[in-house]
């Protein structure tokens, strides 16, 4: 359905050297320009599924409620990127949106993905897909280059209503001169590590800013049900050999996440 980029490769041994040093790669082309109002189209679709009530940076989950979300997490480009970080086994556990409409003063802390993520051991990639074409004006994520390789940062809360996480890494431990803005054409992702420090700034443009979010972890990786019960996986690659957290089904049809955390079981009668 959305027409794949003629210059989608694999990673190249430089960028797996960079993923690994660095914590992070950009502007991977997988689809191509005239994906663009296709894009439009499923955000449009998608998003307006939801009550006016209802953030759609407050609901997760999409790639288990929605076929089309899955399909397109699913994409085998995208999927042999992936391959290239965490080898041939890995499952998908994680998919939403990040959006910030023209002038919107959301912002996302800076953070440690780790810092939300009962996952052990800690490996998960995020893929990053630009819906819209994403810059410093609309508040295009930003990383701290390397910071994956410091450990744990001290997270505080913070409740302000314009934040969109509320664990934040206070300014004074950013390193000003490794930050990096992942500035992507439509089509283009970006993979990061979880341990990698990243957040973004208001949009200030009168543009879209919003890409998609898809966590993949190796089929070693266990969830702790104690502290996420809705956490479930759907195999991708390869084979899931451990079998250590339960699994989803592929969506039969097209159901509607409202909430961060939900289980498979309850988009099923949507189907
Ligand atoms: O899109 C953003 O600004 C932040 C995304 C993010 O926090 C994430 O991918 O973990």
């Amino acid at each position: 359905m959305f027409q794949i980029d003629k210059n989608v490769r694999r990673l190249t041994k430089d960028e797996i050297n960079q993923y690994e040093e660095y914590g992070y790669v950009t502007a991977l082309p997988v689809f191509s320009e005239e994906a663009k109002q296709d894009f439009d189209k499923l955000f449009v679709n998608l998003s307006s599924r939801l009550d006016k009530s209802i953030d759609l940076n407050k609901t997760a989950q999409w790639h288990k409620a929605s076929l089309m979300f899955y399909n397109l997490c699913t994409t085998p480009q995208i999927l042999n990127y992936v391959e290239d970080l965490l080898g041939p086994n890995f499952v998908l556990w994680g998919g939403q949106f990040f959006l910030k409409e023209p002038k919107d003063d959301s912002v996302v802390p800076w953070h440690q993905d780790i810092q939300y993520w009962p996952l052990t051991p800690a490996k998960a990639v995020t893929v990053w897909l630009a819906l819209y074409d994403t810059d410093e004006e609309n508040g295009a994520m930003r990383i701290v280059k390397g910071s994956h390789k410091g450990g744990m940062f001290k997270h505080h809360t913070n409740d302000a209503k314009n934040l969109v996480l509320d664990q934040e890494v206070s300014d004074d431990q950013i390193n000003k001169n490794d930050i990096v803005s992942l500035n992507l054409k439509v089509g283009q992702i970006s993979l990061h590590d979880d341990g990698l420090l990243h957040g973004s700034l208001p949009n200030y443009s009168n543009r879209r800013r919003c890409g998609i979010t898809m966590r993949f972890s190796p089929v070693k990786v266990k969830a702790d049900l104690s502290v996420w019960p809705h956490f479930e996986t759907q195999l991708v690659r390869g084979k899931d050999i451990y079998k250590l957290n339960p699994e989803a089904p592929i969506p039969r049809g097209e159901a509607t996440p409202i909430e961060k955390f939900q289980h498979s079981s309850e988009f099923v009668e949507q189907w």
